[in-house]
């Protein structure tokens, strides 16, 4: 088949999704066209198979913001007539799935008798439960939904959440996040904790772009009363629009010099390796991806019942899951795992056991077998 791809490029579970994907998909022999505003931050080396077209947005003084949607229109319709693309695959409704539509009425208009392209979109999250929630966007992303050939979401949670707010006219498909477990396993670099300048100290790690959902400042909390009790080093790595806040209360709790702002890393899986658990308290997340990567590399995780997280994370097996913002709960489950080896280590195995079952290969497959049933015009 002929893809297409359109994903943001920036640090973040969706664009991480896309790459791999479009990877796995080209390493098939698919060819893969990648769309985005940079280059996707997971797309690494050059294959034959891929190719990557940046969206120029042009300032024109007479607009305020810059014409993306409109760019990447263009562009999708560009690559896809001469390419003969089978399927575009936006990643977000909004602007993506909309971009895709426009460029299929751009080739519509263009030349009545081209083949066009089906429209894959798949729901991430935020497009539903933060832009899908501010009722002057909604006609806009029911539109993107309804339009598209074929819908998929990353959780039943999340597929739950667009049935009950859009009401779509379609069937939408869950098909999960997905790890690589041959590139994200337990694999410490031998110097690392030397680099780092730590000790034997047990080590907590969040992986995130420091959105208020995120709740990083409960992280620092939970992590200031786990320190009182053992002795632990947190890793916070990302960046985001939360992180000085954290930074000021790490201060104010006294515990700066504990905790580590990493910034953004594009290699995670050397500090994964030497972390003994991953906290994600946020009050929504539709999959988790972080989550399912710690878990692949041995790290139980500690996280909200919220959102996708019980789909994948079984409480008392792969970690704990309690209710957003049970800052005192959390703090008692990370204890409990960080004190006892046993109980530690049977929850490390059991990770990487569950990760297995969210294999790139297994979720890949899924994604083939959706666009085949496009084309096949089943929908
Ligand atoms: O978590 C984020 O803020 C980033 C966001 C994104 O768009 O990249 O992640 C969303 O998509 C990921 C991949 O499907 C999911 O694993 C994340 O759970 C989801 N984030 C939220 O729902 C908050």
């Amino acid at each position: 088949m002929k893809i297409g791809i359109i994903c943001h490029p920036t640090y973040g579970g969706s664009g991480a999704i896309a790459a791999e994907l479009g990877k796995a998909l080209a390493t098939k022999g698919h060819t893969v066209h990648f769309f985005s505003q940079a280059v996707p931050f997971r797309l690494g080396a050059f294959s034959r198979n891929l190719f990557y077209h940046e969206t120029e947005v042009k300032q024109y003084p007479l607009f305020e913001s810059p014409l993306y949607s409109l760019a990447l229109a263009s562009k999708i319709a560009e690559v896809a007539y001469y390419e003969k693309l089978d399927v575009i695959h936006a990643h977000y409704a909004i602007p993506h799935a909309l971009s895709a539509m426009l460029a299929r009425q751009i080739l519509e208009d263009k030349c009545s008798a081209t083949k066009c392209f089906r429209l894959a979109t798949t729901l991430h999250g935020t497009d539903i439960t933060v832009v899908g929630a501010d009722r002057g966007m909604r006609d806009v992303v029911r539109l993107a939904i309804n339009k598209s050939d074929g819908v998929t979401a990353v959780s039943s949670y999340l597929k739950a959440e667009t049935v009950r707010m859009f009401g779509p006219n379609k069937e939408i498909e869950v098909i999960s996040n997905f790890v690589d477990t041959s590139f994200f396993f337990r694999s410490p670099p031998p110097d690392i904790r030397e680099q780092l300048g730590l000790g034997g100290e047990k080590i907590v790690i969040h992986i995130s772009n420091f959105r208020p959902v995120k709740c990083i400042s409960d992280i620092v909390r939970i992590f200031h009363a786990l320190s009182q009790k053992i002795e632990a080093t947190m890793l916070l790595v990302g960046d985001g629009p939360e992180r000085s806040g954290a930074e000021t209360l790490a201060r104010e709790l006294g515990i700066a010099d504990r905790i580590r702002f990493m910034g953004k890393i594009d290699d995670i899986v050397p500090l994964l390796s030497i972390a003994d658990l991953m906290l994600m308290p946020s009050n929504a997340e539709s999959f988790g991806l972080a989550a399912l990567e710690a878990m692949a590399c041995g790290v139980p995780v500690v996280a909200t019942l919220a959102g996708g997280f019980p789909e994948f994370i079984v409480s008392g097996t792969h970690g704990y899951l309690l209710p957003p913002g049970d800052i005192e709960g959390m703090t008692r489950k990370a204890l409990l795992l960080l004190s006892d080896q046993a109980h530690w280590r049977a929850s490390s195995e059991a990770c990487v056991r569950q990760a297995k079952r969210y294999e790139t290969a297994l979720l890949v497959e899924q994604y083939e077998a959706f666009y085949l049933r496009l084309l096949e015009g089943n929908r």
